[in-house]
């Protein structure tokens, strides 16, 4: 019997999953989230952000997720597993978000105190009280910074996988950089949130992986290092504080003598983190080049594995390192359950109701299109909300029903198209993926059979699950991703298949849909 720890600090919690693995059998078996905002509150955060006066800033504390990362293990300890048999721990983080260290670091992750928590020992090691997230959208001229000095925004795509985007941790960098420039100067290391946890495990400085790296608008994607005309055009000496890049499934070192003497935990592995979106991919089941998942959740996202990184010419979407070492693709929208439940409601209809409606309208609506952009919208870039109807009546609910959920599944197609990837499976996440309603007209949109997925926490166990095979191949027998995620990522049976003739009319329908935002974006 082996047990794997898979932990995701997310933005608003830490969630940690046990796997037992006995002969080629796997399940869960511990499996425990804390929230940051109730269990520590002596930090101040709001849904994990701490308050401010501009709306654009969105920073957390690391120190937080430090004592946070306390309260889990200290709950493993107390579970009544046995521990001895814990082989590796590998985790998952909200991406993009940076951890700034003076040189102080290095001596303390090594020599902290058992009888003490972490967070107060590491507040002298902060080179930057704050970690700016990915929710924050502060850094517009950092971006157009960036961008103009490596050729512009199809450049940067190409080299690393997205346009500048604000969130991303290089124009966060170099925000802080012209901001704060002796800060700046006195920082030695700048982690992501998952190689910053991953060195507070291991008790040393971790690498960064590619999944999460790629997330930072400064890594070359063909070659898995930084980009050195990003990294010297985002702020000097850059190159020199940020870790190196190591696979996904390297070892950062054992659990550090502070955690084994501090909870009775032994020397595990303690493998390299990741972002959450690379390890949902994994705790999805997402691990052949056609296999894709459609989260339906405030926002919508598309995601799926990627042999090769093609890069998306459009700007919106983004490609990251996988860590199966392929890559991944994903894209986002922003309308999705908002705007499903924003027409339910102009309509005052439940749940029910909104299924009765949109099963009253006929597939293809009659090809009347409805652009359902209730909020600005990602995907495609929409700064001024609004919907808009073609040929729609405002008050036909059944045709408003039908037309929000066509719209969403044929903008998820469209756009999804530069991924290069010949859809056969989508898995469905996410609240609204109860509703075979809406799956229906996925299948058909798409042509590919829709299976559920119920996993509450895809990112966590996708960590556990990389904890298995990280292990696996430390050991020299390296084990197969269909193997490792078959036992535990198992969809609902009674998938929805797509018919063929719908499937053709929604093909043809695409144009028109496609006509239609072209109009309403002005480009026609
Ligand atoms: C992805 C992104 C979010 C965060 C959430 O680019 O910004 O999905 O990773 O934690």
């Amino acid at each position: 019997m082996t047990l794997y720890l898979g932990l995701d600090s997310s933005t608003q919690s830490l969630t940690a999953i046990v796997l037992l693995v006995e002969g080629d059998r796997a399940r869960v078996v511990f499996e425990s989230s804390l929230q940051f905002d109730e269990a520590l509150p002596r930090y101040g955060t709001r849904h994990g952000v701490l308050p401010g006066d501009d709306p654009s800033v969105a920073v957390s504390s690391p120190l937080l997720w430090a004592d946070a990362l306390d309260v889990v293990l200290g709950r493993i300890a107390a579970s009544g597993l046995d521990l001895r048999s814990l082989a590796a721990i590998a985790g998952s983080a909200q991406q993009h978000g940076s951890v700034y260290l003076n040189a102080g670091a290095r001596t303390t992750l090594a020599r902290m105190d058992p009888a003490q928590p972490p967070g107060a020992q590491l507040a002298s090691c902060l080179s930057r009280a704050v970690a700016p997230i990915w929710m924050d959208s502060s850094t517009s001229a950092e971006c157009a910074e960036l961008a103009a000095a490596v050729g512009g925004n199809d450049a940067l795509a190409a080299r690393t996988g997205s346009r500048a985007f604000e969130r991303f941790t290089g124009p966060q960098i170099r925000k802080f950089f012209k901001r704060e420039p002796e800060a700046y100067a006195a920082t030695d290391r700048i982690h992501l949130v998952s190689s910053f946890l991953a060195s507070l495990l291991a008790g040393r400085h971790a690498p960064i992986d590619p999944g999460d790296g790629s997330g930072a608008n400064l890594m070359d994607l063909s070659t898995s290092t930084w980009w050195p005309a990003a990294v010297d055009a985002t702020a000097p000496s850059l190159a020199s504080k940020l870790p190196p890049i190591a696979p996904s499934w390297s070892v950062a070192g054992t659990l550090s003598p502070y955690w084994q003497a501090r909870h009775r935990l032994p020397a595990a592995h303690v493998i390299l983190f990741s972002g959450d979106n690379p390890c949902s991919l994994i705790g999805t089941g997402l691990v052949r080049e056609g296999r894709v998942a459609i989260s339906l959740g405030t926002s919508d996202t598309i995601f799926g594995l990627m042999r090769a990184p093609r890069i998306d010419r459009t700007g919106t979407g983004h490609v990251f390192g996988a860590p199966t070492g392929a890559f991944m693709g994903l894209t986002c929208f922003s309308n999705g359950s908002l705007a499903r439940e924003r027409v339910r409601d102009m309509f005052a209809l439940d749940w029910t109701g909104f299924s009765r409606a949109l099963a009253a309208a006929p597939p293809g609506n009659d090809g009347r299109v409805l652009l359902p952009w209730f909020v600005p919208e990602i995907t495609p870039s929409v700064a001024a909300p609004g919907i808009r109807r073609y040929r729609l009546a405002p008050d036909d609910a059944p045709a408003h029903a039908r037309g929000v959920v066509e719209a969403q599944m044929l903008s998820m197609a469209l756009h999804s198209k530069w991924m290069g990837v010949e859809v056969d499976a989508i898995r469905a996440t996410g609240g609204a993926s109860v509703n075979r309603e809406i799956l229906q007209v996925m299948a058909d949109v798409f042509g590919a059979e829709v299976r559920q997925l119920v996993v509450g926490n895809s990112a966590c166990l996708g960590a556990a699950l990389r904890a298995r095979h990280a292990h696996a191949v430390a050991e020299g027998r390296p084990l197969d991703w269909e193997a490792i995620v078959r036992d535990v990522v198992e969809p609902q049976p009674g998938g929805l298949r797509p018919d063929r003739d719908r499937h053709a009319m929604y093909q043809e329908l695409m144009r028109t849909y496609a006509a239609c935002e072209a109009d309403a974006l002005g480009q026609n």
